[in-house]
Order: C-alpha cells, then structure tokens, then sequence
C-alpha cells in the first residue's frame, strides 16, 4: 500500500516542490492550506485534480482543526512547512510570527502524539537559529537567534526535542540553510534580483540594447551578508530522508559555500552584460535591526548518514533562477505588447 503524507504550507516554494517529490514516489499527498481571499496555489497548479493529490483547508496555529484533519487521515508522515518565513517582517509581525513558527508546532506535535504517534514529524528549521555564531555551522554549534522569526523557530525545534525524547515522537528537524528556486516567494534577496533582472533584460531588449533612460533602479538594503545558498530540489531530498532513517535525528542541510549578496548580484548582472552597480541603490527600509552576518553550514552528518549532498551549484542556480524570470517576463511583454 502507498504511504501517505500531510504537508503544511503545500503552496510555498519547499511545499511545491516536496509535494512534487513525494508523488513521484507514489505517496498519496494532503496538502494542507490557509484559506485566502486570492488565488494562492499557482505554483502547485499542475498537481490539482490528481487523484493522488488533496488539498485541505487548514491553518496550524489553529488546534482544534489541526487535531481533526490529523485525527481523520492519520498519515505515514507530516512535514511541517508552514510558517511566517521572512526573518525581516518577523521584526514588524512578531506575535502572528511565533504564533505560527512556534505554537503551531505544537499543535501538530501534540496531536501527533496524542492521536497518531505512528506518525513521523519532519520540523523545518533553520540555519537562522545560529545567528552570528561562527561559520561553519553544524548539528553543534551553539543557537543565538538574532529575529522574532529564529526566536520562535528555536521554541519549535526544542519542542521536536522534548517530543522526541519525552514522547517517543518519531519528529525530525532538518537545520537548512537558505534555499530558493525560481519558485521562491518575489520578496526574499534573491528573487526580487533574479525579477528585476529580467524585467531590466525586456527592457533592454526592446530598446536597441540599451537601458531605457528613466529605468528606476532596484533598492536594497545589506550587501555585506552572507548566506549558504543551494537548490531547493536538493533539500526536500534530504527532508524525506530524514523521516526514512531507523531512528529520529536533527541534520544540517547545507551547500557547505558562502556568498554575499553582493557576489549575488555581481554573478546575475554578468549574465547580461552590465554592471550591477549601474542599477543598485542602497534603502535603509531594507536593513534588519540586527542582522545575521555569516553562515555557512557543515553537512557533513547528512553526507555521512543520509548519502545526502546538493547536486545543483551556486552558478547553476543563478542561472536557472535568471533565465525562468527572462522568459516569463518575455510572457508577459507579449501579452501586455498584443493587448
Ligand atoms: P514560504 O514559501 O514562505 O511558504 C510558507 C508556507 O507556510 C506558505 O504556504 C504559507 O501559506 C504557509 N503558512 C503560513 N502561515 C500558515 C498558517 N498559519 N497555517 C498554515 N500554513 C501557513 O516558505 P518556504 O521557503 O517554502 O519555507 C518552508 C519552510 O522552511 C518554512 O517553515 C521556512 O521557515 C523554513 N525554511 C526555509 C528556508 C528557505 O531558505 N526557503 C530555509 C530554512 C527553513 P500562505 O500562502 O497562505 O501564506
Ligand atoms: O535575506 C539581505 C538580508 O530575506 C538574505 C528565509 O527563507 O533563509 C531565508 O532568510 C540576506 C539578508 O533571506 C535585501 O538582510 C539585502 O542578510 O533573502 P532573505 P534570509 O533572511 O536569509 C533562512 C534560512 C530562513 O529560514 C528564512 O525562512 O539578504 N538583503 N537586501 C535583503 N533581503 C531581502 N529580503 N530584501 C532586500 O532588499
């Protein structure tokens, strides 16, 4: 018989594409949704209406719907990928932050061990829980949370802990360090580059090559950070390896290279030829009151115990991330050019 999984946040960038994996390997898959007053299932359009594929109207930080719907289908495994994922609006939204990062972990935990404790639980954590510990950063080094949005994921991931070691709760926490596609929400560092990119590639497109003269330059904030950036495909791999091992464990996840964002920046422009400093401006709007400076993971337990590494480069993923945003913005030129 196929076995069966519960994601949360299914509509996110990690839900599409664990959603994907998992049918692949012939689960049968419930998604489970907020309910919204626009269309937020674009990028998991293509799996509605396969009959391996159900999407639930729910919300974590909400206890009695959690317990039902894990009452009702008690499945093999629930990944648990909601949450309020920006680090920079947790400083804006801090309580609906931790009401979600945090207390609905534990309400799916709790449900878990209550109503279904055959159920393996895979936690999303977060190499932000590490703050500015030094790099590399592995299963060891020390938590220092530097966000409302760390602060509430280190309550989640020490709640795995007690729930594993309390409960005898078969719950997981995968320690990932940042990872994007071109599915990746158009607010975060790298796509909102990638995105403007490709509007800037349109434009010069359809102007002999050239910049039009009053094109508006794209604002940011920290260039200085620096993050360990891998392919999202990678890493729900390793989510789904984790819940097949013979006992519960924590495990970094990590391309094991940093870049800033500036090195970011430089590599995309590249692409097309211009100099991303032409096109940069500097907002103080997009510094964190406190930010985290250096990360770089060590996988090396995932190597070693999972066979897990990356597969997709740094350079590869630029590309990939670029060369998607050009050709829908060529969709949409089109379009807005016929109508
Ligand atoms: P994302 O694209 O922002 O997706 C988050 C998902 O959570 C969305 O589907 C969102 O639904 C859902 N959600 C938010 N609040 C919810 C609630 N109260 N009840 C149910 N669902 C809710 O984030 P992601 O990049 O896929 O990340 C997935 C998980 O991994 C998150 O927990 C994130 O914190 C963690 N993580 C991500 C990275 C990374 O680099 N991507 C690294 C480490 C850890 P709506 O569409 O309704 O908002
Ligand atoms: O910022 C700097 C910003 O928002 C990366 C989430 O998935 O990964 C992600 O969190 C860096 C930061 O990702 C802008 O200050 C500069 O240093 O893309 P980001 P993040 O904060 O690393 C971790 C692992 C998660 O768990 C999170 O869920 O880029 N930066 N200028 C900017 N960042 C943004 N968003 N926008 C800017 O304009």
């Amino acid at each position: 018989m196929s076995k069966s999984a519960m994601l949360t946040g299914a509509n996110g960038q990690d839900g599409s594409y664990l959603a994907e994996f998992l049918l692949e390997k012939g689960y049968r898959v419930y998604g489970l949704i907020r309910r919204s007053s626009t269309v937020t299932t674009e990028r998991i359009a293509h799996l509605i209406g396969r009959p391996d594929f159900e999407l639930i109207t729910g919300d974590v930080t909400d206890a009695t719907g959690v317990h039902r719907v894990i009452q009702r289908l008690r499945p093999d495994e629930v990944y648990n990928l909601a949450a309020q994922s920006h680090v920079g609006d947790s400083f804006d939204v801090p309580s609906a932050t931790f009401e979600v990062n945090a207390v609905g972990v534990l309400n799916l935990l709790e449900t878990i061990r209550t109503e279904s404790p055959h159920t393996r639980f895979y936690q999303a954590s977060t190499s932000e829980l590490f703050g500015n510990s030094p790099p590399p950063q592995d299963e060891n080094t020390p938590f220092i949370p530097r966000s409302p949005y760390a602060v509430a994921k280190l309550a989640a991931h020490n709640l795995v802990h007690i729930y594993r070691e309390g409960y005898g709760v078969f719950a997981c926490a995968g320690i990932l360090f940042n990872h994007e596609s071109e599915r990746r929400g158009e607010e975060f560092v790298t796509r909102k580059i990638t995105k403007y990119l490709a509007r800037l590639a349109v434009a010069m497109e359809n102007n002999g090559g050239n910049p039009p003269h009053d094109w508006t330059k794209l604002a940011l904030g920290n260039l200085d950070a620096k993050r360990d950036w891998s392919f999202v495909g990678d890493m729900v791999r390793g989510m789904w390896l984790m819940l097949q091992q013979d006992q519960p464990d924590d495990f970094v996840l990590a391309s094991g290279e940093s870049h800033s964002v500036r090195e970011f920046l430089e590599l995309a422009f590249k692409s097309l030829g211009v100099d991303y400093r032409d096109f940069v401006r500097i907002d103080p709007k997009f510094f964190r009151p406190a930010e985290v400076n250096y990360l770089c993971g060590d996988a090396t337990k995932a190597r070693q115990v999972l066979g897990w590494s990356p597969r997709v480069s740094f350079e590869e993923l630029i590309t990939r991330m670029v060369e998607s945003d050009v050709a829908r913005e060529r969709d949409s030129h089109g379009l807005r050019c016929a109508s």
